[in-house]
């Protein structure tokens, strides 16, 4: 990978971490921020580029989060930057529903090609993930005439109202925050290593299909929600067969595919969006995260007899489509497209992958047989960690990986149900010298156990 930097690209420690501006900061914090915000890294950021992120104290950490899959292209990317500041200096914000502007319309069109499929679409801009998920229920809704919303185990959909009943962990995400939106149906999910279906995807299918025709009947259903490759539960993989299955059984009865992408979207998965994969065709897409270089902005595209069946007016936001965001996404769409940042992140799934297989074999080797699998896609890479040679989950060595790894400079980030994955969602503008760095530092964390 030949793109320059701005900042060098090397891991530098100059205090420990965290070091005591940062510590200071924390301590300014408690009585400004709501303790109800955690924070992953208990350092402060002043500046970020490529791989590596500055904080107050002046340590370069390497980043393995992306600030969870945001900041896909760099977290200032020059042609982001830019974009950013020249639309900035026209106008900052008009409201797309008083005075419309051309970004907005041009962001729909590029999701509209992007998207699987090359059936007519439309798109719709908003803020969040979660707000985009709300929206494409709204839209299943209406559409269908139906209300029942069907979500997996292990999902994560976002902290709103109807985004956490979706969501499938309570603690953090939904513990004493009821009552829940109805109409949420939870199905069981393919996971292939704590499945009794295994690799069978299909039966996976089957099975979630069985319960809901039995517990609902498919004439109530407006939609089935689901992650392609689900993010916060655990970057879990469905077994091959379970998405075209899924996607198969609504199409034949009148329900809303929904793939929620916000996590897996735009290159991270080595394709544009992890539905690509298996050839699926959903009938609407949300996505946040990767969209916009790091600004806020998040979309449902999907089938245009679906988005044109809401009523004028029935969507919108003061902010949503905001033309900042709109500048900073065509750039964003632009270098992954001139960088070829999909390849990118199967090269570096593969750096990863084979770093971690080796990492697996010498703790096996010595006796510490904690690496449960290795799985994900592209640069979207996870590893669930179990007591050694069973499929217990460790949470207390993932956090004590994690803690490690962070000490030493690495910004590694923790998922799951279990709370015993230790994911990595590297920005796909990360150098390779780097990474194998910051993977060689994992490998010590866990071998320190
Ligand atoms: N759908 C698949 O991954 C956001 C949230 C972290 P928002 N995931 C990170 C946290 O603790 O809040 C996410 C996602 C999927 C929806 C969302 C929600 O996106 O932009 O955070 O609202």
């Amino acid at each position: 990978m030949t793109t320059t930097h701005r900042l060098p690209q090397k891991r530098h420690l100059v205090t420990e971490l965290p070091g005591p501006r940062s510590s200071e900061l924390t301590e300014r914090r408690r009585s400004a921020v709501a303790a109800g915000l955690g924070s992953a890294v208990p350092v402060y950021a002043v500046d970020a580029d490529g791989g590596i992120i500055v904080d107050v104290d002046g340590n370069s950490l390497i980043d393995l989060g992306s600030g969870i899959a945001v900041t896909t292209v760099g977290a200032s990317n020059p042609a982001v930057a830019d974009a950013v500041a020249e639309q900035a200096h026209h106008f900052t914000h008009t409201c797309f529903m008083v005075t419309p502007y051309e970004g907005y319309v041009a962001v729909a069109e590029k999701l509209n090609e992007l998207t699987p499929g090359d059936h007519e679409k439309r798109s719709a801009l908003f803020n969040s993930g979660a707000e985009a998920v709300e929206n494409a229920v709204k839209i299943a809704r209406l559409a269908t005439g139906r209300t029942a919303v069907v979500a997996f185990d292990h999902a994560y959909h976002g902290r709103t109202n109807l985004t956490m009943a979706l969501t499938a962990k309570s603690i953090p995400y939904k513990h004493n925050f009821g009552p829940f939106a109805p109409e949420v149906y939870r199905m069981p999910m393919s996971y292939p290593y704590r499945d009794p279906l295994g690799t069978d995807g299909v039966a996976a299918a089957q099975r979630a299909i069985g319960m809901i025709d039995k517990q609902l009947s498919a004439d109530s259903v407006a939609a089935v929600i689901v992650e392609p490759i689900q993010g916060e539960g655990g970057f879990v993989v469905p077994a091959p067969g379970f998405l075209p299955t899924m996607a198969q059984w609504c199409r034949e009865n009148g329900v809303v595919f929904v793939a929620d992408e916000v996590q897996s979207g735009f290159c991270r998965t080595g394709d544009w969006f992890a539905c690509d994969h298996e050839g699926v065709i959903p009938d609407l897409v949300t996505m946040a995260k990767g969209i916009a270089g790091g600004m806020p902005l998040a979309a449902v595209t999907g089938h245009a007899d679906l988005m044109d069946a809401v009523h004028p007016g029935g969507l919108g936001g003061t902010y949503g489509g905001n033309p900042v965001a709109c500048a900073a996404a065509l750039a964003a769409i632009e270098a992954m497209q001139t960088l070829d940042l999909a390849g990118r992140a199967r090269e570096i799934g593969e750096i990863v992958t084979a770093s971690l297989s080796s990492t697996a074999e010498s703790l096996a080797a010595s006796g510490r047989d904690v690496i449960g699998e290795i799985r994900g896609r592209g640069a979207m890479i996870a590893v669930e960690l179990v007591k050694p040679g069973t499929t217990e989950p460790d949470p207390e060595l993932a956090k004590a990986a994690a803690a490690h790894t962070i000490s030493q400079g690495v910004v590694v980030l923790t998922c799951g149900t279990y709370g015993n994955i230790l994911r990595l969602l590297p920005p796909l503008v990360i150098g390779d010298d780097l990474l194998r760095e910051a993977l060689a530092i994992l490998g010590e964390a866990l071998a320190a156990g």
